[in-house]
């Protein structure tokens, strides 16, 4: 086997986990994410200590430091609260000029992005699908498949994160399965 690169981390091919010391790891469970899902009486009903999703990140500086750039994988869970699919809380950069690339490596999914007008698309995701988060755009996944969906983030490191916005306000939009088909669903 070769030795490790100098940052001490590898990428594992198949799911895109990350590998080594330096490797930051969050979880996120049924009872991290109030007022997230649409059905918050079915989030209430769940096993709090259910996961959803898992981050690995590898950030080498200091949040809020220019100049660098950070890595992450998440992994997110297959499974409904309702008829929507589990998903990540989704985020504004605080930088709002601060751009992300994503690529998937395991399972079906969905990136929501949302504009700062509140328009709402999303993005298959497959394995090898690269996809890119332009300025001023909120960003959510969604695992739409029956098995874990993996993906790594690059993002720079003064970008920040702003969980406030969508708190308050939400998506415009909820990616929701309708007769078993990852369908848009406008909120009123
Ligand atoms: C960071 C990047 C991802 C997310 C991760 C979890 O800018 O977009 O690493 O942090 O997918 O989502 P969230 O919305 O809980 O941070
Ligand atoms: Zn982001």
């Amino acid at each position: 086997m070769g030795s490790l690169p100098k940052i001490g981390i590898t990428v594992n091919l198949n799911t895109g986990e990350l590998l080594g010391g330096r490797v930051q790891h969050t979880v996120r469970t049924a009872k991290d994410l109030q007022g997230i899902f649409r059905d918050e009486a079915v989030r209430l009903a769940m096993d709090p200590a259910q996961l959803i999703y898992r981050v690995q990140s590898f950030l080498p500086a200091p949040e809020g430091q220019p100049g660098e750039l950070f890595w992450g994988t998440t992994l997110i869970e297959p499974g409904v609260v309702g008829d929507e699919y589990f998903m990540t809380k989704g985020h504004f950069h605080a930088d709002r000029s601060r751009t992300e690339y994503y690529l998937t490596f395991a399972g079906k999914g969905a990136l929501i992005l949302m504009d700062e007008d509140r328009k709402t698309r999303f993005e298959p995701m497959k394995p090898g699908s690269l996809h890119y988060i332009p300025p001023n755009t909120a960003h959510r996944v969604a695992n739409v498949g029956e098995s874990l969906l993996s993906f790594l983030a690059c993002w720079p490191s003064d970008a920040g994160h702003d969980y406030a916005t969508i708190a308050a306000e939400g998506f415009s939009a909820r990616l929701r399965s309708i007769h078993g088909i990852p369908t848009l669903v406008e909120e009123p």
